[in-house]
């Protein structure tokens, strides 16, 4: 393991199971570009060990698991860039839904915008207590970017999931779980403890089968990835939009955003 170090991301292992945690809790781990990089490469060289058994996604400090997107970074996008801004995150969320093995989100803190997205490209989600799942995109002008307008609905149903989007709503882990948004709610604290216990209930069943059930369950909605496509151009458009550097500029400001539908 030696050979996997990473600025911004943590790996241990533990009995062939490798706990990715994202580590940035002073900007309550949020995902910029070098984290996506990190992300993938740290998968592409866990593909390669034999011994893997499962691999487990969580959240550095004590408050969140990612709170979304890294804001700070919108700024830098071009006009007429944000699809290819958006690719690398889709690219390393749709990996992650593809993975070989079975990938838990463990979820410890918040769980908004790309921080929600990526824990439900995941597998499955185990939650602790004080987990908070939430999509605010719109309170920033913009929309869930990295596959949430198709994997919400995909969980909860259409309408569940347009409430949430529309509205920006946070909700609980009983709440979330109520939804199945999530597959557990343990104790705070021993989200890791449980996503550990499922990865080894699977760890002597046949590997090809298992790898061959995820890539099966996951091809049932086979427009997934064209409901992405549709809407990362959707994205495109706002993210061009007056609205979305007010949305992005009061977050940073810490202020009410003053929109105006340009
Ligand atoms: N990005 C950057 N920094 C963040 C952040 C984020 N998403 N969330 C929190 N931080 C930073 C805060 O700015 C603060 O930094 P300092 O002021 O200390 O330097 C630090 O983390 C601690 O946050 P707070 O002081 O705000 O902590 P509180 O406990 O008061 O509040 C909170 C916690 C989670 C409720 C609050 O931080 C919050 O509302 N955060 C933003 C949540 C959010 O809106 N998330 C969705 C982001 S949008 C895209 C593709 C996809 C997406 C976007 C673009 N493209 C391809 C262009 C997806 C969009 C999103 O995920």
């Amino acid at each position: 393991m030696s050979s996997l170090t990473y600025d911004d991301i943590r790996i241990e292992e533990d009995h062939g199971i490798y706990i990715i945690t994202i580590d940035r809790p002073s900007a309550l781990n949020a995902l910029n570009l070098k984290v996506f990089m990190q992300l993938e490469q740290a998968l592409d060289a866990l593909k390669e060990y034999d011994e893997l058994k499962g691999v487990i996604i969580t959240g550095g400090g004590q408050k969140s698991f990612v709170a979304g997107a890294d804001i700070s970074e919108f700024s830098s996008i071009p006009p007429g860039g944000a699809k290819a801004f958006l690719s690398t995150g889709n690219r390393v969320m749709n990996k992650i839904e593809g993975y070989h093995k079975l990938v838990i989100a463990a979820v410890n803190g918040y769980a908004l915008g790309g921080g929600c997205e990526l824990a439900m490209a995941c597998h499955m989600r185990i939650a602790g207590e004080g987990a908070k799942f939430g999509m605010p995109e719109v309170n920033l002008g913009i929309l869930p970017g990295y596959g949430g307008t198709q994997r919400l609905p995909q969980l909860i149903g259409k309408g569940r999931a347009l409430e949430m989007i529309l509205t920006g709503e946070i909700i609980g882990a009983d709440q979330a779980k109520s939804l199945g948004l999530v597959n557990h709610v343990v104790p705070a604290g021993g989200e890791l403890a449980k996503a550990k216990e499922i990865i080894l209930s699977i760890a002597d069943k046949a590997p090809l089968a298992v790898e061959k059930i995820i890539a099966s369950v996951n091809y049932y909605d086979a427009d997934l990835h064209q409901g992405i496509g549709f809407e990362g151009d959707q994205f495109t458009a706002l993210a061009d939009s007056h609205d979305f550097k007010e949305g992005t500029l009061a977050f940073l400001e810490k202020r009410k955003a003053n929109f105006t539908g340009k």
